[in-house]
């Protein structure tokens, strides 16, 4: 326990996520839900409502500072603080098991998500396919896995993914289920692209226009896909979905550390070179022909529908005027 009483496996997760030994949008969501769930279990401060939510606010302020790209880490926080919200609790005891309700909530629902994702996109996949994908999404992975399983996947085209190098991890694990897959650098997506049968992605974020934030370099993955005529499936579930953009809030895109590109020797020995480490870009809705969700398959354009549909809280709290700019230390008040 740290001296503002926020237990140390709290703080753990939230450097986890910060220095992604935690990485993945539905991962780090979930290990947010998670510590929450924690949070709330070790509490040890005054046993009355109003201070378990001011503790559980700042608790939830920690966890979503830790990156700015991927709303899939908001939405889980703001789906366990509203339902607290919601419910009202009489009662510390009240107070406590809600939230730890609807954390695990959120954690089965979310894994059940992947799964159910996993098995509809496998449908899209024709027999025989090549299929590129690019970065690490555990949705993709499975969902590839699935469409193996049907005998519908010859091989797999993976992009390391400069400069974190998450390609690695997909090769690594689409193996390990026994896919044939391929380790390509991101500059051969272009060269392999005349091969490949369908692009599948994951996503950090979808925008209400339909927009797909994802990790850098899947927009020129999009455009080589596009001009080779080459479906792109984004398998992603609806708490990726961000309410936000729906009132024109941009989505925050991650700088990391130059170092992550060059060693910090070379950095220092060419001081006037500037490095730029931006984790994600935005492929446009046009560049996607269809998002795989949980509820369904979906044209980009009808992004708004999933989130009239899932996100229905988080838009009333928006009619209030909320939640843009959203404190949750204040939101919990
Ligand atoms: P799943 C990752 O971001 C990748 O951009 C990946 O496409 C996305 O999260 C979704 O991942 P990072 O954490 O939720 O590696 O499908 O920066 O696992």
């Amino acid at each position: 326990m740290t001296e503002q009483g926020v237990p140390t496996k709290v703080l753990e997760i939230a450097e986890g996520i910060k220095t992604m030994r935690i990485r993945g949008a539905g991962k780090i969501a979930r290990a947010a839900a998670e510590a929450l769930k924690i949070a709330t279990l070790e509490y040890g401060g005054p046993k009355d409502v109003s201070s378990f939510k001011k503790y559980i606010g700042k608790v939830a302020d920690l966890l979503i500072s830790t990156r700015p790209t991927a709303v899939s880490l908001p939405n889980a926080v703001m789906y366990i603080l509203s339902s607290l919200h919601r419910a009202n609790p009489g009662t510390f005891d009240d107070a406590a098991n809600t939230v730890v309700f609807f954390a695990e909530k959120f954690i089965d629902e979310s894994i059940n998500a992947v799964k159910i994702i996993s098995e509809t996109a496998a449908k899209r996949i024709r027999e025989n396919s090549v299929i590129l994908t690019h970065c690490h999404s555990s949705v993709a992975v499975s969902a590839i896995t699935e469409a193996y399983k049907l005998g519908r996947v010859l091989k797999v085209y993976s992009t390391e993914t400069r400069p974190f190098y998450q390609g690695r991890i997909t090769a690594k694990q689409l193996l390990e289920n026994g896919v044939p897959v391929v380790q390509i650098p991101d500059s051969a997506v272009r060269y392999v692209m005349h091969e490949v049968d369908h692009v599948i992605i994951g996503a950090d974020t979808v925008a209400s226009n339909g927009a797909v934030v994802n990790k850098i370099g899947t927009s020129q993955v999009a455009l080589a896909a596009k001009e080779a005529r080459v479906r792109v499936y984004v398998v992603a579930e609806t708490y990726k979905f961000s309410p936000t953009t729906l009132v024109g809030e941009p989505v925050p895109i991650e700088f990391r550390e130059p170092t992550e590109i060059v060693p910090e020797a070379w950095v220092q020995k060419h001081p006037r070179i500037k490095v730029l480490n931006p984790s994600f870009d935005v492929t446009p809705p046009e560049y996607v022909d269809a998002i795989i969700t949980e509820i369904g398959v979906i044209p980009p354009q009808a992004a708004i529908l999933v989130l009239m549909e899932r996100m229905g809280w988080a838009l009333d709290k928006i009619k209030q005027g909320g939640l843009t700019k959203i404190k949750f230390e204040d939101y919990a008040e």
